[in-house]
């Protein structure tokens, strides 16, 4: 009979040398926790001395171990060079009958009678029900934990996508950012704390985009074009004004809205109270002459006919309009107040009037802003000004798209 001992890591380790070496009959006689120095010496860790022996002559593990305390047996250990050692023993069959079947419950290789055998023993089999019902709880709060989690995370998802939609943004454009949101902060566990990093979610995905972009200096002619009644006319007095009190350009204002007289004389009195020259023109013919009256103006700003975007008619005379002109920039005024689906919905049909700014009135009048940075990537055009309220010149802002978000701080 051989008997080994094995210094290992965890009795896995052991049954495989012991299986590799001894063959699959071997049985391991004792195994105890013992410590050993590492790393030159300088640290201690702890190991399992494994004692197994084969052959047909194995032992009890009980007269192994007063063998091995016996004085007169001595060191019965005798070192082989691969750190195992080998001694030789009586036999004994019933040690390793138990022995090979607490190798099989190890390894889960045993053949079946062995298995029985193992079950069939009162403590083992006991303690084997145990570690059963223990794996089912385990696994059953596992399972309920995750299902809490996603739950949890289904819930957050599905309040910050209302959130948006109510805000103004249309479904698939909230979905794609509150999965950028998501991918960015997963850990995000409460609205309050998400909403917030929604919106900078958002700020980032526009880039340059969510920078305020007022008239630029080298800009001579802006067009202004939007539906009726969204303060056209308004924010050109009120851009008007400002750059007449800064007294550093000359300001001329043109309007092409002759439909209503009113509209006329809105602007006319604007020009007066201001003091800058007002040129008209009825159709784009008259363009050229009504740009030759602002020569002297370096800054003419351009009031077109409110006018019923929806049809098709609208879009043709607009794009026939601005192409006579030729603005240096082109500016689409839409409200707050107006349904978010319709202000999508125009900003799609003027896609084709290469509109390069967003002006967005009546901010005053509104708390949802996410129609704003919606309108901004569908058109891939920056903000301009936010007016907020009827007073000429004071409310108007040059804001950025961070600023406006930080309404939802908190998720109001
Ligand atoms: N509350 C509010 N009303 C505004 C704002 N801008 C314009 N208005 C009002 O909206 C109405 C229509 O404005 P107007 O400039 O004639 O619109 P237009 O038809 O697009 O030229 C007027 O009563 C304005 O005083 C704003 O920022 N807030
Ligand atoms: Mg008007």
């Amino acid at each position: 009979m051989i008997v080994r001992r094995y210094v290992v890591k965890d009795m896995p380790e052991a049954v495989v040398s012991i299986r590799k070496e001894l063959g699959k009959d071997a049985v391991i006689l004792s195994t105890k926790k013992i410590r050993v120095r590492k790393w030159l010496g300088l640290r201690w860790q702890t190991r399992i001395e494994v004692t197994a022996a084969a052959g047909s002559d194995v032992p009890l593990a009980q007269q192994v171990a007063a063998e091995r305390r016996s004085p007169s047996t001595g060191d019965l250990a005798e070192e082989s060079g691969d750190g195992t050692s080998e001694l030789r023993s009586p036999d004994s069959t019933a040690f390793a009958v138990s022995m090979r079947q607490a190798v099989a419950a190890y390894q889960g290789v045993g053949t079946k009678r062995e298995l029985r055998d193992v079950q069939t023993s009162p403590d083992l089999s006991m303690v084997l029900q145990e570690l059963a019902t223990l794996k089912g709880l385990l696994a059953e709060r596992r399972e309920q934990e995750s299902m809490a989690t996603g739950a949890r995370e289904r819930t957050l998802e599905a309040s910050l996508q209302s959130y948006l939609e109510q805000e103004g943004i249309e479904r698939t454009q909230a979905e794609r950012w509150v999965q950028a949101m998501r991918k960015a902060h997963p850990d995000a566990d409460s609205f309050a704390e998400a909403v917030p990093l929604l919106a900078s979610a958002i700020i980032s995905e526009l880039a340059n985009l969510s920078q305020p972009c007022p008239i630029r200096k080298e800009s001579r002619t802006v067009a202004f074009i939007g539906p009726t009644g969204v303060g056209k006319t308004t924010t050109i007095a009120k851009i008007a004004a400002l750059h007449v009190l800064a007294g550093q350009r000359r300001v001329g204002l043109l309007t092409t809205d002759t439909f209503r007289i009113a509209a006329v004389q809105q602007l006319q009195t604007y020009a007066e109270i201001l003091n800058v020259p007002l040129a008209v023109a009825d159709g784009e013919d008259e363009l050229p002459a009504a740009l030759a009256e602002l020569a002297a103006c370096d800054l003419i700003l351009i009031d077109t006919a409110g006018r019923n975007f929806r049809k098709q008619g609208t879009i043709e005379s607009t794009q026939r309009l601005l192409r006579t002109m030729e603005p240096d920039e082109a500016m689409l005024v839409l409200s707050l107040t107006s349904k978010a689906s319709d202000c999508r919905r125009i900003a799609e049909l003027c896609k084709p009037l290469a509109v390069n700014k967003l002006v967005f009135t009546k901010l005053d009048e509104t708390q949802s802003v996410g129609v704003i940075p919606s309108l901004v990537a569908m058109l891939g055009a920056p903000v301009a000004y936010v007016t907020t309220g009827q007073n000429v010149p004071d409310d108007i802002d040059i804001v950025s798209i961070e600023q406006l978000l930080a309404r939802w701080q908190g998720g109001e």
